[in-house]
């Protein structure tokens, strides 16, 4: 079997050694290095290549995203009839649940005051509420949310999460479909957004969101950038509704140099480093998705094109 390895942000030599290991045969080239196009049976790929696409490799059985997310793949353009899995991947999940306690934390603690007075040499108590009284929302409840949603739960904050279908998470308060928003977002304090970006979750972090959630609350965006309509967040920041934002997806990455979210004092801006998968961890599932591929099988983690995610 040929795999093709596609991608500007995953280094090839970490994971080609984890590939072979869990199958010694495989043959892998990484783009744009292909000796002939109709020999790749797989692709291992973050974003396909700019000019011709998926359709440059006319044989192609599985396409295997390293995200977790898959909408840079732009799924209206993927040949139907090849399957897509998204990457589920332990490394993922760590990472991503270290970054949202970070930034839950750091919300909570007030931490922000502190490094805004520290210049001024000024010392000023934060005594936070007890934990328990301040209400963490998690959007979208699938591998990262719910496991993020867990952790917070752990630390001992009331716990609110919101996905597409119900469901029931001990010590989550769980709300569904559009019909629940607005009484999971009524009691939010601080709002994670963990959803997939599709037609329905595109630009749903925005003024008519914010103005459901409580005065004040604080905003971390770990999903995808088009999630948030950019241009409603200074506005709810400078009228009080939102109090602060920590922001790891953005509509354009990177983040252009004039926007106004890398100097504003109350967003916080990280480069698309909520989460990074690990080859060590990620590699048998890959594989195990190439075996089940060559027999017909239905992929792990397989991407539902219409539902998008
Ligand atoms: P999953 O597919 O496991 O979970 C998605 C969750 O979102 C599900 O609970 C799903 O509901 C819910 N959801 C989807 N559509 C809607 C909707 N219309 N309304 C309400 N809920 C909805 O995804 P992951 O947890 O693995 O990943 C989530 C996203 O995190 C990725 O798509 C990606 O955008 C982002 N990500 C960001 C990274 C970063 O570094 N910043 C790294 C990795 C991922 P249901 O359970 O009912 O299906
Ligand atoms: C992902 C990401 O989707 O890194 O895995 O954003």
């Amino acid at each position: 079997m040929k795999l093709l390895f596609c991608s500007h942000l995953d280094d090839p030599n970490e994971w080609i050694p984890e590939l072979k290991k869990h199958m010694p045969d495989l043959e892998v080239e990484v783009w744009p290095t292909v000796k002939n196009p109709a020999d790749i049976d797989a692709i291992l790929v973050w974003l396909p290549p700019a000019e011709g696409g998926l359709a440059l490799f006319p044989n192609l059985k599985v396409i295997q995203s390293l995200g977790a997310g898959v909408n840079q793949l732009d799924l209206k353009s993927l040949p139907r009839h090849i399957p897509l899995a998204r990457l589920v991947d332990p490394g993922l999940n760590v990472s991503m649940r270290d970054y949202c306690v970070w930034a839950v934390l750091r919300h909570y603690r007030g931490l922000d005051r502190h490094a805004e007075h520290q210049p001024q040499k000024k010392w000023v108590y934060y005594i936070p509420p007890p934990k328990s009284a301040v209400s963490v929302g998690v959007m979208g409840l699938g591998e990262l949310g719910g496991e993020v949603a867990k952790a917070v739960a752990d630390l001992g904050f009331s716990v609110r999460g919101w996905s597409r279908s119900p469901k029931t998470i001990d010590r989550v308060a769980c709300f569904s479909g559009l019909g629940g928003l607005r009484e999971f977002a009524s009691s939010t304090d601080i709002l994670v957004c963990l959803l997939p970006l599709t037609p329905e979750t595109r630009g749903i972090l925005a003024r008519p969101l914010f103005e459901m959630l409580p005065r004040g609350a604080k905003l971390i965006n770990v999903g995808r950038g088009d999630h948030l309509v950019e241009a409603d967040l200074i506005p709810a920041i400078e009228a009080g509704q939102i109090a602060s934002a920590t922001l790891d997806v953005f509509s354009h990455e990177p983040l252009p140099q004039d926007h106004p979210f890398w100097t504003h004092p109350k967003i916080t801006v990280t480069p698309h480093v909520a989460a990074f998968g690990a080859a060590v961890s990620a590699a048998p599932v890959v594989i195990e998705n190439l075996r089940r591929a060559m027999a017909g099988k239905r992929l792990l983690n397989q991407v539902d094109i219409d539902r998008g995610y």
